[in-house]
């Protein structure tokens, strides 16, 4: 293979019961043929029917009536064996995407049936079927009714076209080649494949940075290429094979655009969003895409953020600049997805991304989402849950998650943000009440969550062997945010190690267990965040300690450590709701994990089991490293049971994550004994 399969492995199936039934059933396919969707159903089967059964499955055109079983994939109005198969009614109501898989008795055959309203759902429901042959289910009584909890589930692929980096991207050079469009690679295919089959269904290209920031940058990609240069007519003709090919996937395609495009794509001389001839610009520009790509999904867009062009340089607000490109997609049906990551003259920036949207619900038009990091400032190895959710009733709303590592050890570390994207979609708003979680939230067709990638050019995708998991983990969770960590993980490492259950059991325990070292490690793990050193050099950036560079974070001096983000401090507790804002904005009973994170305390404040703030400081940075250690020792255990090359890669990163995991516990154990001048009881720090 050129790249690694990742959970598409199909490997042959190793219990002779199971294969007997998946034999029966599946060998033999019925499978319609109208659209671009069913022809990557019928590849798909293809390809892992052959591997999961050792033979290529027969397709027939019309359901087959001479043989024991077969497996027949379709609408109910494609297929009249379908349709007297499954009553309508169990389908009718299913929501885009939704889909059936059961296990019927057909003129005496034993067959399955995969069927749903439209094609993307005979798509979902076949990644769901190969699923269970992979993982060994059972599937002679099957009844599976499934639908996505969010209507968009989108990745953002912020890659920096023609120079080919991929912004905090870990994983090598961006898949695609732009200077090469519109000669597809197979890669695409492959990567369309992946995210269909964890059920994505959008993919927004291009670095939301389109232009060079103003502050010196610490990412090369912005000296080669300005992603703005995406909306000129040569290259969107370009890109029409790219998305016919998605489109087979059901996923939909969208594009980051700059502001100030009608400046740097057109010859205006302002981008105004309340200029006649800016908004006229976008209309034109909308219908050149639209006229290209009819089912163009629309626009994001990073606006008054890192030296981006928004609407504050033309003295108008948030809704103004959104609206005014809204207004050109509505026709056809496209969204802009306007993010909340802006900035402004704050102290604590914390406090910015409410200040400045809260006041504009119900003002947007109807066409716009407002993308909202999870966090209040900048995807930290923990956060609390932003302010945002929840407060914007009126306004549709997405959750961005990010799933490259950007923070959290990158492409080297074993840092799993499953147990991180739980703890988020659980936190309870208090929106409506007691009982609105962040997950019962983005429930409107406009609305949605969404991962900014981490897949790249190397072998393996993602850099690590094992953040393949975490692509995967955003796909499973943004389509049923009520799966469990541990289900959706073990399934995962079933898929992608096999079924030795000691493999399976191990692997999961390391990726449960990696976020909490990394915080502990890189945190202390009482809320602080922002301790990372911001190089010149791209690799550098966010990933080695440097506790000096952001004092503003961590808010250490001689008399405590933390950040007053109470009433009378800069105020950001009290964007939450009550008991909330309660709850956080007193010591007693904010919880120790975000403790810092709210509240300036003195070194020696007792915590609740009598331990001081700066011993737990101390404890926690060597509890990491404990910690990561003991995850190694871990993944040394299978030495022999998975495959040298992964093996020995991931072996070989542990190693390096244990030693910079030491370097963060070394800076932040003597910064915290610089600042207390209290050194840690137990006399584990290097220089004592
Ligand atoms: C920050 C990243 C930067 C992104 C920015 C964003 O460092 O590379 O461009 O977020 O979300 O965390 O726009």
């Amino acid at each position: 293979n050129q790249y690694d399969d990742c959970w598409l492995r199909y490997e042959r199936v190793g219990s002779d019961k199971r294969l007997d039934s998946y034999q029966r059933r599946c060998r033999h396919a019925y499978v319609a043929e109208k659209s671009p969707e069913c022809g990557a159903v019928r590849d798909e089967l293809r390809r892992a029917l052959s591997g999961l059964l050792g033979e290529d499955p027969h397709f027939w055109q019309h359901p087959p009536t001479t043989v024991d079983g077969f497996l027949a994939i379709g609408t109910p109005d494609d297929m009249a064996m379908i349709a007297e198969s499954v009553p309508g009614d169990d389908i009718a109501d299913l929501e885009d995407g939704g889909y059936l898989i059961r296990s019927v008795t057909w003129n005496d055959a034993d067959c399955l049936v995969v069927t749903a309203p439209t094609d993307r759902g005979l798509v979902y429901g076949t990644f769901h079927l190969l699923r269970l042959l992979g993982t060994g289910e059972p599937i002679d009584d099957l009844d599976v009714r499934e639908e996505p909890a969010y209507a968009n589930r989108l990745l953002n692929q912020w890659d920096t076209p023609f120079h080919r980096s991929v912004e905090r991207g870990y994983a090598g050079e961006s898949i695609f080649d732009w200077e090469r469009l519109p000669d597809l690679r197979s890669r695409y295919e492959d990567y369309a494949r992946l995210l269909a089959s964890v059920g994505i269904n959008g993919i927004v290209l291009n670095n939301v940075n389109t232009t060079k920031p103003q502050r010196a940058s610490a990412n090369a990609a912005f000296d080669a290429f300005e992603g703005w240069q995406l909306l000129e007519s040569r290259r969107l003709e370009d890109l029409t094979g790219l998305v016919s090919l998605f489109r087979r996937y059901g996923i939909r395609p969208y594009l980051s655009v700059n502001f100030a495009a009608p400046m740097l794509v057109g010859d205006l001389d302002t981008a105004d969003p309340l200029d006649e001839d800016v908004r006229e610009w976008w209309r034109k520009k909308a219908d050149e895409i639209y006229d290209l790509v009819p089912d163009f999904g629309g626009f994001l867009v990073k606006a008054d953020s890192e030296g981006q062009a928004g609407p504050y340089d033309y003295d108008r607000d948030h809704v103004d600049g959104a609206n005014a490109i809204a207004q050109a997609l509505e026709p056809h049906g496209g969204r802009v997805w306007w993010r909340a990551f802006v900035y402004g003259s704050h102290e604590d920036r914390a406090v910015q991304a409410y200040d400045t949207f809260e006041p504009l619900d119900g003002e947007f038009a109807e066409n716009v989402t407002v993308q909202i990091k999870n966090g209040p400032i900048d995807f930290q190895p923990r956060e609390p849950v932003s302010t945002l959710f929840g407060a914007m009733p009126e306004t549709d709303l997405g959750l961005e998650l990010q799933i490259t590592q950007e923070y959290t050890g990158q492409g080297v570390h074993a840092t799993y943000h499953l147990p991180m994207w739980k703890e988020i979609f659980e936190f309870d708003t208090h929106a409506d009440g007691e009982g609105t979680p962040v997950r019962s939230l983005f429930r409107g067709d406009g609305e949605g969550v969404v991962g900014v990638g981490n897949v790249g050019e190397d072998y393996n995708w993602t850099g690590h062997y094992l953040a393949q998991a975490n692509l995967y983990a955003f796909g499973r969770a943004a389509w049923d945010p009520d799966r469990s960590a541990e289900a959706i993980t073990r399934e995962w490492v079933r898929l992608t190690f096999g079924a030795d259950e000691d493999v399976v059991d191990t692997v999961t325990e390391i990726l449960r267990d990696s976020w909490a070292a990394c915080i502990d490690y890189e945190t202390g793990g009482l809320g602080l965040m922002h301790m990372m050193h911001n190089g010149e050099e791209y690799l550098e950036n966010h990933y080695y300690p440097s506790p000096e560079e952001w004092p503003g974070y961590h808010g250490a001096s001689e008399d405590g450590i933390g950040v007053d983000r109470t009433e009378s401090g800069s105020g950001y507790v009290t964007q939450y709701r009550d008991p909330v804002a309660e709850r956080y904005g007193s010591v007693e009973t904010c919880p120790e994990e975000l403790l810092l994170f709210f509240h300036h305390l003195p070194w020696d404040h007792e915590l609740a089991d009598g331990t001081t703030v700066v011993q737990r400081l101390y404890d926690n940075c060597f509890a990491g490293v404990e910690e990561v250690e003991r995850l190694r020792n871990l993944w040394h255990s299978l030495e022999g049971r998975v495959d040298e090359r992964r093996y020995r890669h991931v072996a070989e990163r542990f190693d390096e994550q244990v030693a910079q995991a030491e370097r963060w516990q070394d800076v932040l154990t003597s910064t915290v004994r610089e600042y207390s001048g209290m050194p840690d009881e137990r006399g584990r720090a290097r220089d004592e």
